[in-house]
């Protein structure tokens, strides 16, 4: 059976390629999505790709990578600036998990330049744009096979 992955976005990334193109650029989510599908047959798994602006649906669907999933991509958005809650439930997942943002927070405010999010993730990818998707999803089907 194939490895399943979870891919989480977080609030207001539904406004992809419809608001700030100048920050995030002008692809959309459903872009986004094709291009972790495409990117998935080519590593040969599975992918479940959502999104929600509500922090209590970012933990459930977590929480149900316990069971039902072998890895997660996870770009929180806001939350990686303000979210003990999901820092938590990402430590009770014991999966490998990467942590992507599409711009480099790190160039931007100060506000954006603390993750609550990188401490319970094997590894980050920011700045490259939907690029980083690409990458982040390669990135766990390596961290899977060399488990
Ligand atoms: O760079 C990223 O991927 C971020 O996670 C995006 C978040 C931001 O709060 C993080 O600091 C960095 C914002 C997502 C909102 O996306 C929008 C897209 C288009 C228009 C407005 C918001």
């Amino acid at each position: 059976m194939s490895n399943k992955i979870l891919i989480l976005n977080g609030p207001n990334l539904n406004l992809l390629g419809k608001r700030e193109p100048e920050i995030y650029g002008h692809e959309t989510l459903a872009d986004v999505e094709q291009l972790c599908l495409a990117t998935a047959q080519g590593e040969g798994v599975e992918i479940d790709f959502r999104q929600s602006n509500h922090e209590g649906d970012l933990i459930d669907w977590i929480q149900e990578a316990r069971d039902n999933f072998d890895a997660i991509v996870i770009n929180p958005a806001a939350y990686t600036h303000t979210s003990v809650a999901i820092h938590d439930a990402l430590q009770a997942v014991e999966k490998p998990v990467v942590e992507v943002h599409l711009s480099n927070i790190h160039k931007r405010e100060e506000f954006r330049h603390t993750s609550f999010v990188s401490k319970s993730a094997n590894g980050v990818i920011c700045g490259l744009g939907t690029h980083g998707y690409q990458l982040a999803v390669q990135a766990v089907c390596r961290l899977l096979s060399s488990r």
